[in-house]
């Protein structure tokens, strides 16, 4: 399944409208994903809109306030890519670990056999940090549990008395091996990890993050790994997405994916089930199946 093509759907959009074919007063529902988005200015632009679907599970791109305002029903994709993102979550742990991308292209390069390879680090048994302990932050310890890691959370309103809890991230920073980012994006969590946090995290720390690239301060990221103040990043997204920045791009203790933590296709078409199920409740009358609040 090919990954949705924004640019072109926007041009085809927006040219559409430009043209006069396309009748904005008739839209009702607007489909987007957890990227992508729907703001104010989009909205504004369907005077009959009554509720938009994202395919995922972040909302931090759509303006649920002025959705709210307006009465527009909004509904996610929850729970159906959880394991997925929290599978990436450890393949990016122990391929930072392990060095798994460079021992691949040793390979590859030809040079085994003629060449050798520094040793890598062990991931079981490592003190593992999880900033926001939902749906995705509990599935990545669970699965960190069954490797005999020791676990521990930052989470503003988790009452789970599961892991140990941390009373600030810098502490938490301080103390783990790896610090896994999985808390929600938008304005609440934007630049929590800030170069103080990442410092502390250390030469010997790892930055892990599958959730948003607005919740790491980008430009700290690039200079703690550059000066080796951070040991190491696995990342799935970035502050300006598909921008990554060049000086990523070079370094070997980082591992770099495209946000993709949800794309598989049992996952894709799980999302997209949900998706259509929740714009056929809504336009039957019925509850959303998952709404959000
Ligand atoms: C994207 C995601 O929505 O679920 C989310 O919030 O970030 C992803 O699943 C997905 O890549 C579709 O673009």
């Amino acid at each position: 399944m090919a990954e949705l093509d924004r640019s072109y759907l926007a041009r085809r959009l927006y040219g559409a409208e430009a043209d006069g074919t396309f009748d904005r007063a008739r839209i009702r529902a607007v489909v987007t994903d957890g990227a992508l988005g729907a703001g104010r200015t989009l909205l504004e632009r369907y005077p009959n809109v009554e509720m938009v679907g994202v395919f995922g599970v972040g909302t931090d791109a759509i303006d649920l306030g002025y959705a709210r305002e307006r009465g527009i029903a909004v509904s996610n994709t929850p729970d159906v890519l959880t394991d997925d993102v929290a599978d990436l979550a450890l393949l990016l742990m122990m391929s930072v670990a392990r060095r798994q991308i460079t021992a691949d292209r040793f390979v590859r390069d030809g040079n085994w056999g003629r060449a050798g390879l520094p040793l890598a680090s062990r991931f079981s048994g490592k003190k593992v940090g999880i900033l926001g302990l939902g749906r995705v932050g509990r599935a990545v310890a669970e699965r960190c549990e069954a490797f005999g890691c020791r676990i521990g959370h930052v989470t503003p309103s988790a009452r789970d008395g599961s892991y140990l809890r941390y009373p600030s991230l810098i502490e938490m920073a301080r103390d783990v091996d790896f610090l896994v980012v999985t808390a929600a994006g938008g304005a609440g969590t934007g630049g929590m990890v800030d170069a103080g946090v990442l410092e502390a995290l250390g030469p010997e720390g790892a930055l892990i993050n599958v959730s948003r690239g607005s919740i790491v301060e980008e430009s700290a990221l690039v200079s703690a790994l550059d000066s080796g103040r951070l040991g190491a990043a696995g990342l799935d997204v970035f502050a300006d997405e598909p921008t990554v920045p060049a000086e990523l791009l070079g370094m070997e203790n980082v591992v770099l994916s495209p946000h993709r933590a949800s794309a598989t296709v049992e996952t894709r078409q799980a999302m997209g089930r949900l998706l259509l199920d929740n714009l056929a409740a809504h336009f039957s009358g019925r509850a959303l199946l998952t709404p959000v609040a």
